[in-house]
């Protein structure tokens, strides 16, 4: 056979399935089944691939592949999140357009990916930053503009000086960016945002129907952080009221004082009669630095201070508790006020340690003179009210119920539903992102652009860095100015997040090119929902929200014809430099460039190696040297499979067992993304092959079909070598005989007072006595004494015990 030359090969078929577009999909064929495979779409850095981008695109790859051989209409397509940061500060430093840097970008991350040899049809490809894409991003915005899920509201926002831009809560970690690192402050602003709230039933809902980790769903449950309980209304003694919002309602009677945000409204409506204003000001003005993630932290001392001469009324009890301020309670989160039980709430414990104010232990089980007696603690074990009047005696779960109906017939409670989730702020100030299409006339109202205008294309700007923690645009003098329709204004400045694009992208690779719609409606009915997406864990509350959050919006409108637009997910891990360290920016010297190792070891190489290190979903270090083996085996296939006097025309089953175990192993494990174990299995087979010498020409190409889809290229030659003259990739895929996987003879151990006399072939399902008769058949010679006892573990060991 000839030697393997992977570069040679490799670019032999790249070159074919791009002149013969052999992975170009017919979107309208709907005659086959369809499997649509979608990764996560890189951003376009500057520093192109890493070694962690191949690894869940040759996983979808794979699918796609056997998907493809196994009759499906494939869809497998590939863009880019090209709008954002670091294209932006290129713009800023070089004062160029961002655009130019984002092409070159997107041109090396497709010449990088097509030299990995995936199955994309590059036909339908999109860059969320081009004007074609982004007109439907707008026009998506605009509906939900139009259906009162995008509002224009005045919001505290995450404010980064150094970025002068606002982030949104996951681009924040520990106060600070997360790009660069800097110092973000809480500041109140007049914002785009997206009422995620109002999603919130359906978001929880859909997890149900998901085949998504169980850990993402979970985060995703926190993440919009629903809490069932009840608001009630406290009289403050000489007149008004507040109410606060409790999950823990059955605690009532063991309130000793109240607790205010500091900086909420509550407060500043009692201002006026609070005796020691100075102080409280004072403690208002600290609490306005902190960011909610400092204030919230559970192991800080509870600050705070009493609002002199304000007292609120228990009403279960009619008994005044005197009300304070506290950081630890949020103005955005419930009413922005508690009902303090120190007894049961180990941050009231320890806000009334450090302000010496007393306790009142009302549910029963534990001393509480050490922490408190946590809800966590003592639902659903039975546990008992006491020091609670009539409600004395009763347990928990009836105390929440009886004392709420008393107080909603008092008229001062209601049931409520709480959500952590807030809305999603939808504007940052810079210029790389896509335009938010609206004016804002002279009268202060907001007109949308029509659907004509769209897109509304980004200005070429002189400096694309924004003056004074002002949005860049605002550098567009005339672009800023709006007189059209009889509409005289001003354009909006901000543009959207990062997240706005890679939102519903996944629709648009479906139908890519249309000019009347995002996407036809026939189309996405039949290609949606996305079967398999593997991505990053990073997402799981990010990109993996909005995107259901959009397509929800899309499908309550009957533009989406799915409720969740992701069927099955799968986070890939990390690949981490040799020493464990993750690869990347931060240790740039243990960065392995995908493009050097398909250079000197070959794209099928790198594929099989990144399959082979280990479950796909776990994070695994770099190895040099199982690179090496990756190669290894596949010169190994190449040495064997080339070879036209290795391969037979008949059986003569010698391979039958372990080929067809080798089909039905790779089936189910590519199936469940079992790549590592499936690969293993291969390499099984191989091994087996050379011991016999020679191969039945049904097995090889078994076996090549199967290993195609991890080594397309070496896959696609070994194919041409055995004789066909059409690509591999649409080959049926190889069936196995059930019958043929299961032995019917086992070999099993006979033993003797426990030690091993002799081995017996005997029938799988044959009987204890018939097994005996051959065990003791085998023992002849051997046995000595009388046997007392003759154990027979079915299909496993027989033993005999003997004196
Ligand atoms: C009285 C009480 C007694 C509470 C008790 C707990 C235990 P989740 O599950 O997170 O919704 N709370 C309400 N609003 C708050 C705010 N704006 N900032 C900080 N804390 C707030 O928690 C709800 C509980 O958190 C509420 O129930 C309230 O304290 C507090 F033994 O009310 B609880």
């Amino acid at each position: 056979a000839e030697v393997y030359n992977h570069k040679a090969i490799e670019q032999k078929w790249q070159k074919y399935w791009e002149e013969h577009e052999t992975f170009k999909t017919d979107v309208w064929d709907f005659s086959k089944p369809k499997y649509y495979a979608l990764d996560m779409f890189p951003y376009p850095s500057g520093v192109g691939l890493h070694a962690g981008h191949p690894e869940g695109y040759t996983a979808t790859d794979i699918m796609s592949r056997m998907k493809r051989m196994q009759g499906y209409n494939v869809l497998h397509p590939m863009g880019y999140d090209s709008f954002g940061l670091p294209a932006e500060q290129y713009a800023v430093t070089t004062g160029n357009h961002p655009n130019g840097f984002t092409q070159e970008n997107i041109k090396t991350f497709s010449k990088q990916l097509k030299e990995l040899g995936f199955d994309y049809d590059w036909s339908k490809m999109i860059a969320t930053s081009d004007p074609s894409f982004y007109k439907w991003t707008q026009w998506i915005f605009k509906k939900l503009y139009e259906a009162g899920y995008a509002k224009h509201i005045d919001m505290p926002v995450n404010w980064c000086e150094e970025l002068g831009t606002v982030l949104s809560n996951d681009e924040v970690i520990d106060g600070k960016s997360e790009r660069g690192g800097y110092p973000v402050v809480r500041k109140n602003m007049k914002q785009w945002v997206i009422d995620q709230p109002a999603f919130a039933e359906k978001l929880l809902e859909g997890l149900n129907e998901i085949d998504w980790p169980e850990s993402t769903k979970e985060m995703q449950r926190n993440w919009i952080g629903k809490s069932t309980g009840v608001e009630v209304d406290f009289d403050i003694v000489g007149g008004g009221k507040f109410s606060i919002f409790t999950t823990c309602i059955e605690t009532i009677y063991g309130i000793t004082f109240m607790v205010l945000a500091p900086d909420g409204e509550i407060v500043q409506s009692l201002m006026d009669r609070v005796e020691n204003k100075e102080e409280v000001q004072a403690y208002i003005n600290e609490t306005l630095k902190k960011s909610d993630m400092d204030r919230t932290e559970l192991n800080k001392t509870k600050s705070g201070c009493c609002l002199k001469g304000i007292y609120a009324i228990n009403p279960v009890n009619g008994k005044e508790v005197p009300v304070f301020i506290g950081d630890f309670v949020l103005a955005s989160y419930g009413t922005g006020a508690v009902m303090a039980v120190p007894s049961h709430d180990q941050r009231d414990f320890e806000y009334a340690i450090a302000h010496k104010i007393d306790m009142i232990q009302v549910i029963d089980g534990r001393d509480v003179s050490e922490c408190a007696f946590e809800k966590q603690d003592y639902l659903g074990k039975g546990c008992k009210l006491i020091n609670s009047e009539e409600f004395s005696g009763l347990t928990v779960e009836e105390a929440k119920e009886a004392i709420t109906v008393k107080l909603e017939k008092q008229g001062v409670a209601r049931r409520k539903v709480n959500y952590k989730f807030r809305e999603w702020i939808f504007a940052r100030q810079r210029y790389w992102g896509e335009p938010v299409p609206c004016v804002y006339k002279e009268d202060g109202s907001i007109y949308f652009l029509p659907d004509e205008e769209l897109p509304l294309i980004l200005p070429e700007l002189e400096d694309y860095k924004g003056k004074n923690g002002k949005a860049p645009l605002e550098n567009a003098t005339e672009w800023k100015e709006y007189h059209q329709n009889g509409v005289d204004g001003i354009r909006e400045t901000s543009t959207m997040p990062g997240s706005a694009g890679s939102s519903w992208y996944y629709m648009r690779y479906i139908d890519p090119n249309n000019e009347n719609e995002f996407a036809n409606q026939e189309l996405l009915k039949h290609w949606l929902p996305v079967d398999l997406y593997v991505g990053g864990p990073e997402h799981a509350v990010g990109h993996l929200m909005y995107a259901r959050i959009w397509n929800r919006f899309l499908y309550d409108n009957g533009l989406s014809p799915v409720k969740e637009p992701f069927k099955k997910l799968v986070h890939q891990g990390m690949i981490l430099g040799s020493n464990g360290i993750k690869m990347g920016k931060r240790f740039p010297e243990f960065v392995v460039n995908p493009s050097d190792v398909v250079e000197e070891y070959g794209a099928d190489t790198l594929r099989l190696y990144e399959m082979f290190m280990g479950p796909l979903e776990v994070s695994k270090p770099w190895n040099d040297n199982n690179v090496q083996g990756a190669k290894r085996f596949i010169t190994r296939v190449w040495n064997f499979f080339t070879v036209a006097e290795n391969l037979t025309d008949t059986d003569d089953g010698a391979l039958t067992k372990i080929y067809n175990q080798t089909v039905k192993k790779v089936t189910d494990d590519f199936e469940s993304l079992g790549y590592n174990t499936a690969i293993s299995q291969m390499m099984i087979f191989v091994n087996e092959v050379y011991k016999v010498g020679k191969c039945p020409r049904a097995y090889a190409e078994g076996l090549i079909k199967m290993l195609s889809c991890v080594c397309p290229h070496v896959g696609e030659e070994i194919w041409q070598i055995m004789g066909h003259n059409e690509t591999i990739a649409y080959e049926s895929w190889p069936t196995y005989d059930a019958s043929a996987l299961v032995d019917d003879t086992v070999e099993i151990a006979v033993q003797v007072n426990g030690k091993v006399r002799a081995t017996i072939s005997i029938a799988k399902d044959a009987q204890k006595d018939d097994v005996l008769a051959v065990a003791k058949e085998a023992l002849k010679d051997k046995l000595t004494g009388n046997i007392i006892k003759e154990i027979y573990v079915p299909g496993k060991i027989v033993n005999i015990v003997a004196k």
